[in-house]
């Protein structure tokens, strides 16, 4: 099937042709440079290791309005009083971008995709409109659903939270859009469903019963596992850890947090982490450190990709163009044997200041080199012997003797001090960090192509 080649008129989005790949040496903004998704690396295609996504909100709904300003992009599909056609154009506009870009996957919210009625019957039914539209867009283009979600942070009845909300009305009213949004992504065959926890959390702790609220945030989250479950979902439940913002403190701070969180409540069998860089930089670590918490936890399920800015503590939501970053980001990818049925979500917006229409398009291009390179770097770094005794060869006394008594749980802790004893004390084994530092970037400056 000749998918995501964009075939349809150009309403939206005119003056832009399809994406392609050019190569290093082009310079066409509106060309990739890396990102060539047929190229094998490692055994698989660029695609099948990246599995990219195009979010709904932030490029088809989103216009740049912040606490000091209304937006500044202008939407030619999001005009008018007719919400039912503001949805549809809208629509319309995300598929002509997303098959421009010709890019696999995308991902919603309940109500970017639709728009909420006066009551909980309308609004299943605006969002069984758009189900039966995105699925002959679908049928159309080829293309995935990564995942879908619900939005239960913006509507003024979230204020003190969803299903951690402390009054039991609020809760079943979350329950009723989790079961509509699950539906329309079992619906449109979304390989993955999300909770972020945007208001689950709290402004104060001394009007907070946090035990109880956290024991409510476990029922709810089976009592959707139950539901996906009986509908046919097979896919995963994905929990997005984030530290703050909205709320003062959000429960799912970050992935060491949640994976307890979710091994404590037996719902590890069915939930992985979403883990996305800003909100793991939020809570202090690298992104990269978030990765890796939850690929040893083989708990690592996608990955909303970003990054924030480092010297300001918001989550800015901007497009990947770190290489560094996104090549810490690969080896843990890597490492751990690819992403599965997850993807790699551009959870990502342009700045209020980039207004052109072709912004969009030229962020996601970068990202998406960012990542092309970021995978190309890390093959060639983890490929490289050097790397493997780096790493692996620290822990070599642990591989046979006493070490690995030690590992199986054999040695006492007097076992342990006799060893001591005999072996005296021991010698300082360097950890080479900057031997690794430079192999790194010596792999990096000798270049993505
Ligand atoms: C907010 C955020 C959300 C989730 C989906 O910080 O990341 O967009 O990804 O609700
Ligand atoms: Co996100």
């Amino acid at each position: 099937m000749s998918r995501r080649v964009f075939s349809g008129d150009t309403t939206y989005f005119p003056g832009i042709e399809q994406i392609r790949y050019e190569g290093p040496e082009s310079d066409n903004p509106l060309a990739f440079k890396a990102y060539d998704r047929e190229r094998v690396i490692g055994g698989k295609t660029m695609e099948e290791h990246l599995r990219f996504a195009v979010c709904y909100w932030h490029n088809f709904c989103a216009t740049g309005a912040d606490p000091f300003g209304p937006g500044t992009r202008e939407l030619a599909w999001a005009q008018g009083p007719d919400k039912a056609r503001v949805a549809r154009d809208r629509m319309d506009a995300a598929f002509e971008f997303f098959t421009k870009l010709n890019i696999p996957f995308w991902c919603f919210h309940d109500f970017d995709m639709a728009w909420e009625g006066a009551t909980i019957g309308e609004s299943e039914k605006n969002i069984q409109v758009m189900v039966d539209l995105a699925t002959e867009r679908q049928q159309e283009t080829g293309m995935r659903l990564l995942w879908g979600t619900a939005n239960m942070f913006s509507n003024p009845r979230y204020m003190n939270g969803a299903s951690t909300n402390p009054d039991f009305n609020v809760v079943a009213y979350a329950a009723s859009q989790v079961k509509a949004a699950l539906d329309a992504t079992v619906e449109l065959g979304g390989q993955n469903y999300v909770f972020w926890g945007g208001r689950e959390g709290y402004a104060y702790l001394q009007n907070t019963d946090t035990k109880r609220e956290l024991e409510h945030l476990a029922i709810f989250l089976d009592k959707a596992r139950e539901y996906g479950r009986s509908i046919g979902f097979e896919g995963t439940f994905l929990i997005e850890p984030k530290p703050m913002e909205p709320m003062y403190h959000q429960y799912d701070f970050d992935a060491q947090t949640v994976i307890g969180f979710l091994r404590h409540h037996g719902l590890d069998g069915d939930f992985k982490l979403n883990i996305e860089a800003n909100h793991a930089t939020l809570a202090g670590h690298a992104f990269a450190h978030d990765l890796q918490m939850g690929a040893d936890a083989g708990l690592l399920g996608s990955i909303d990709a970003n990054i924030g800015n480092p010297q300001n503590g918001w989550d800015t939501d901007q497009f990947p163009s770190d290489v560094y970053d996104t090549v810490h980001a690969m080896m843990v990818v890597l490492r751990m044997g690819g992403l599965g049925d997850g993807g790699l979500n551009f959870d990502a917006k342009v700045r209020r200041e980039s207004t052109d229409l072709e912004d969009t398009f030229i962020a996601h291009i970068g990202g998406m080199d960012c990542f092309a390179r970021g995978l190309i770097i890390a093959d060639r770094v983890l490929a490289d012997s050097r790397t493997r005794e780096l790493r692996e060869g620290r822990y070599t006394s642990f591989d046979s003797g006493d070490g690995k008594r030690f590992e199986k749980g054999e040695l006492s802790l007097t076992d342990l001090r006799s060893l001591a004893i005999a072996h005296g004390e021991p010698e300082k084994i360097s950890g080479k960090q900057e031997l690794l530092e430079n192999l790194i970037n010596d792999h990096i400056v000798r270049g993505a192509s």
